[in-house]
């Protein structure tokens, strides 16, 4: 019974409910997460904002952020505030703003890909986005010693991307959606998400 709730559980986070539950509508790209969720209608419409008051994060921290490329910042957003069959991979922290967070996620390939794609040609100044910010202006400004290079510069890869971006919220993987044993960031329909944590707390390393 105690691992079954991590099928169905929200981390202690910032801005996560308590429990998951159904939420009448959610914003925009969060909306498949609707039936089932961690996040509220109101944190679904802030993780479209580019001024979102979630963490205060400035995507535009090298210029601005192509629309292709945030589109995939979104969806991370969503996913990461709204999806409640993340329980496998919680893990308590010591951090100011959360006691826990996700680590090792493993990443369907398509999603990894596609988003390393789409932000290729956008410019960034670190490759750990959680950590090192100057925030004297109350959001994230790239320190002094960190100046914007060209996305392939800080991110050679797609992995390294997809890992190191969140500090390994994320683990690559080279396994397709179909496969269903890899998390999806970009579904429609059913959570496909559930069967693969219902697979992985069974299957523990
Ligand atoms: N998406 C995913 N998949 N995993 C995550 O863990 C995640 N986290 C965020 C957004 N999307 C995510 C939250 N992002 C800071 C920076 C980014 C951030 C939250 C907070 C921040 O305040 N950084 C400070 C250090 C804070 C501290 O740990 O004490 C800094 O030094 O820049």
């Amino acid at each position: 019974a105690q691992s079954l709730e991590k099928l169905n559980m929200c981390m202690d986070a910032k801005h996560h409910k308590k429990e998951p539950g159904a939420e009448g509508q959610l914003y925009k790209q969060c909306a498949p997460w609707k039936d089932n969720a961690c996040c509220t209608a109101n944190t679904s419409a802030e993780a479209h904002d580019d001024n979102s008051y979630l963490y205060n994060f400035n995507w535009n921290h090298c210029g601005v952020m192509t629309s292709k490329c945030k589109k995939h910042f979104t969806q991370d957003t969503c996913f990461y505030e709204c999806s409640p069959h993340l329980g496998p991979w919680i893990q308590q922290v010591d951090q100011s703003w959360r006691k826990e967070r996700i680590l090792y996620v493993p990443l369907c390939q398509e999603d990894c890909h596609s988003w390393w794609d789409d932000c290729k040609d956008d410019f960034t100044c670190k490759q750990d986005w959680h950590y090192g910010w100057d925030w004297t202006t109350g959001r994230n400004r790239c320190p002094a010693e960190a100046s914007c290079r060209k996305w392939t510069d800080i991110f050679p890869t797609a992995q390294i991307m997809c890992e190191k971006i969140w500090s390994d919220s994320y683990s690559y993987t080279n396994l397709p959606k179909s496969s269903g044993r890899c998390m999806q960031l970009w579904f429609t329909g059913k959570n496909p998400n559930e069967k693969v944590a219902e697979y992985y707390l069974n299957h523990a390393p």
